[in-house]
């Protein structure tokens, strides 16, 4: 076998286990598994490249690779979870910067000579600088208003979605200019509220995948067009998954400026009575422990508590006395796609106990008591009942039609979406105020106790 058709053939086993990779992802019992093919697969990738006949610059990459992959490592290793989306929104944004640097460099290498291209290969260079700018460009902005760099909530100005949408025609026209891209980049994702960073990211995903794939097509590298398209296809059907979950347009997250008008009216004035009920510790204990079902609901707040383990502890304590727990999982709650799942799951509680909306909500009516952790817009009734909510559509967790309802939380503070909940008012809720991990350790204790 010749040197080039071992690359070739290491190449498909790379292009294989990306394919493995994805599938086993796809459940968090099998998700450690997926992570070591793709990271294997990559690997291989690796080492075919470096055997690549015209390769020179080894000493160049080697430098680079020993500076920046231990900083990348100690950064995966020490990001909390809560900072996750802008960790991968910073990564993402490499990921596109290097697509558009590449198309750069075989800008000025590639045959017949350098800055004169054929057409094919020059349409896979503009495609590659040009997603990949606005990719590097607007992953910047998001991750700069997770890490509240620049401000989270929607930054508008007059004619925006008209500028906006006339910036998007005049790329198509000077696609040329690349710097238009990088303003793009910026423009388009200045106006778009903090809430729906993840969705952006996950769209921005699919574009560096696709930059990626452009770049495959100049560097005649079949490894990077398949993965690439793995990351273009996945990153799309994740982005329309999660504007399903909020129910919401994809064009309604990239133009509708969600967030920017807080003022909302406060719905469904039958379920409440306008007071609200602060309960102790000692008192929600006894509910839990005389209970027959608990259903759990997580929230952002139980990862910004790191609260986990301690919700894990709690359970196991009611199972002890014979009370049924499950948790309930929205598809967008926490910041995050699957964000609750990798919570509990560093917590070792065992996957079949978390269940999802569609098969949870029947179960609420013949639920004792709902908990309710650091969770706020994914249970707000309004979403259900109350036309004129910013939410109005977006599928909830019924927690209200619980026999009893329990919120965590430190006080009357909107969650992400900054609209009141009237889940709060409503005369079967009491809150238990406080910081969500000490809340719960203060449940453990006073169970323990009875
Ligand atoms: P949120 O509605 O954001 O509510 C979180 C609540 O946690 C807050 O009201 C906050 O109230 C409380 N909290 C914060 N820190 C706490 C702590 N240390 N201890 C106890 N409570 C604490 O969260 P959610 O219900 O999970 O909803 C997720 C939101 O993010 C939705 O609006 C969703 O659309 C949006 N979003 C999610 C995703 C994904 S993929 N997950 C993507 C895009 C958008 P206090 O300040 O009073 O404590």
């Amino acid at each position: 076998m010749s040197r080039a058709d071992a690359i070739a053939l290491a190449y498909l086993v790379t292009i294989i286990a990306f394919v493995l990779a994805l599938r086993f992802l796809s459940s968090p019992t099998t998700a450690p598994l997926g992570n070591r093919i793709g990271a294997l697969g990559m690997l291989i990738a690796l080492a075919a490249t470096f055997a690549q006949a015209h390769l020179h610059n080894y000493l160049s990459i080697l430098i680079v690779m020993a500076v920046f992959a231990p900083i990348g490592a100690y950064a995966a290793r020490a990001v909390k979870m809560t900072a996750m989306p802008q960790m991968v929104a910073l990564f993402n944004g490499v990921g596109g910067g290097a697509a558009a640097l590449v198309a750069l460099a075989d800008f000025h290498n590639v045959a017949p000579a350098p800055g004169r291209v054929h057409a094919d290969v020059g349409i896979s260079i503009m495609l590659s600088a040009l997603i990949g700018s606005v990719s590097f460009a607007g992953s910047l902005v998001a991750f700069g208003k997770l890490q509240e760099l620049v401000s989270g909530r929607p930054i508008v100005y007059p004619g925006q979605k008209v500028v906006n949408l006339a910036l998007m025609a005049a790329q198509a026209l000077v696609i040329a200019l690349i710097c238009g891209a990088l303003l793009f980049g910026v423009l388009f994702v200045l106006p778009i509220g903090g809430a729906d960073m993840p969705v952006v990211i996950s769209l921005l995903n699919a574009f560096t995948g696709l930059a990626a794939a452009a770049t495959g097509f100049v560097l005649h590298n079949n490894v990077l067009i398949v993965s690439g398209m793995l990351v273009g296809a996945s990153g799309t059907l994740l982005t329309i998954l999660m504007g399903r979950a909020m129910n919401r347009s994809i064009a309604n997250v990239l133009f509708g400026a969600f967030g920017q008008i807080v003022a909302g009216p406060v719905g469904a004035a039958a379920d409440t009575d306008g007071a609200v009920r602060s309960a102790s510790a000692e008192d929600v204990a006894v509910m839990l422990a005389y209970a027959k079902r608990v259903v759990v609901v997580p929230g952002y707040g139980l990862a910004v508590a790191q609260a986990q383990h301690d919700v894990r502890q709690l359970a196991d304590l009611l199972e002890e006395r014979g009370v049924d727990v499950t948790y309930a999982i929205h598809p967008v709650a926490g910041r995050m796609p699957g964000h609750m799942n990798v919570l509990l799951a560093e917590a070792n509680v065992p996957y079949p106990q978390l269940k999802e909306m569609d098969d949870v909500n029947p179960e609420f009516s013949r639920t004792d008591v709902a908990l309710v952790i650091g969770a706020n817009d994914v249970v707000n009734p309004d979403a259900r009942n109350n036309t004129g909510s910013p939410i109005y559509g977006m599928p909830i967790l019924n927690v209200d039609q619980a026999q009893q309802v329990v919120v965590l939380k430190r006080s009357m503070n909107p969650g992400f979406a900054g609209i009141d909940n009237p889940l709060f008012l409503n005369p079967k809720t009491v809150m238990l105020f406080g910081d969500a991990k000490v809340s719960v350790d203060k449940l453990i204790a006073s169970v323990k106790n009875l």
